[in-house]
């Protein structure tokens, strides 16, 4: 019952969110995407706006421009998927986008358990990755990716894991966050409809790290997820190790457009120490600058606010 409840109230936020949608898709990769056909653009409601699905933030559809996102059967511990292509069969070539052909990135619902991982492609292209799915739930499993001769796409499909689930509050919002024995700091709040800086400075004991090393081309890897339908931004950071300018670390810089506004979960990844680790935030986008949010925009803790709730708002 709970279940069905959640995905009732997801299914209003998302028809809430796609009429409200518009001119994300130019974070950092100037990706077309103006100009590709969406075949699930008839699904959602028309936008009153004049607005096309074509400018839906990533990884809201399973199926786009001819190509789906199939998990496969596979054995305990591990995570497989295909991705169809226009002619129905899998695709077995992709480019390299910041230096991996795939990026699996997952989290649950509740925008706990994110992950970040790197499958490997099976001739037959089968991609296979030790599962990231960490417990019970239901997740949101992105795959990000470039077929050859095509153009970038984030496709999402949703996968449950049975088991007994325990759903989080999401953490109020704040400006900095500790992982792995790391501070991190965050200046600078999203705005919807314009390109705002988000800078992260890493900090470990008191001291600014500033050997931070290259990851997938950069000193940082940010993804941002929106609150109530998971909508994806890759965010890229303004410059990369070898452009002669940029420092590796204690600050990262990344530009974002956000879609709208509401609440996000921002997650950076940095390698450090031949480790990756993983800084998470909540920001509110529409809001005053995270330091001087009034009061606490996430949940209640006793719970029972459902995800995609459109009553839930920020401004
Ligand atoms: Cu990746």
């Amino acid at each position: 019952m709970r279940t069905l409840t959640k995905l009732a109230g997801f299914a209003v936020g998302l028809t809430a969110v796609f009429g409200a949608t518009y001119g994300i898709g130019r974070i950092v990769d100037p990706t077309p995407v103006a100009e590709s056909r969406h075949e699930a653009a008839a699904t959602p409601p028309a936008d009153e706006r004049g607005g096309t699905a074509d400018q839906l933030p990533g990884g809201l559809l399973v199926s786009e421009r001819g190509y789906t996102l199939e998990p496969v059967d596979a054995p305990a511990g591990e995570f497989a998927f295909r991705i169809a292509g226009p002619d129905g069969r899998p695709v077995t070539r992709y480019e390299v986008a910041h230096d991996k052909q795939m990026h699996l990135i997952v989290a649950r619902r509740d925008l706990s358990g994110f992950r970040h991982v790197h499958p490997e492609l099976a001739p037959d292209g089968t991609w296979r990755v030790d599962t990231p799915l960490t417990g019970p739930g239901q997740w949101r499993v992105f795959a990000d990716f470039t077929p050859t001769g095509g153009e970038p796409l984030t496709l999402g499909v949703d996968v449950t894991v049975p088991g007994e689930l325990t759903e989080r509050p999401l953490p109020a919002p704040a400006t900095s966050t500790t992982v792995d024995g790391y501070t991190v700091t965050l200046t600078g709040a999203p705005q919807p409809g314009r390109t705002s800086s988000l800078t992260l400075t890493i900090s470990r004991d008191g001291q600014p790290v500033t050997d931070l090393e290259p990851y997938l081309g950069a000193y940082g890897h940010l993804v941002a997820l929106r609150r109530g339908d998971l909508a994806y931004l890759h965010v890229h950071p303004d410059g990369t190790p070898d452009d002669g300018r940029t420092r590796p670390g204690p600050a990262v810089t990344f530009l974002a457009e956000v879609p709208s506004p509401g609440s996000y979960r921002l997650y950076l990844d940095f390698l450090h120490g031949g480790r990756v680790h993983t800084a998470e935030f909540t920001v509110v986008a529409g809001a005053a600058p995270t330091g001087d949010v009034p009061s606490p925009s996430g949940p209640a803790p006793t719970g029972g606010a459902d995800h995609g709730t459109p009553g839930h708002g920020h401004n």
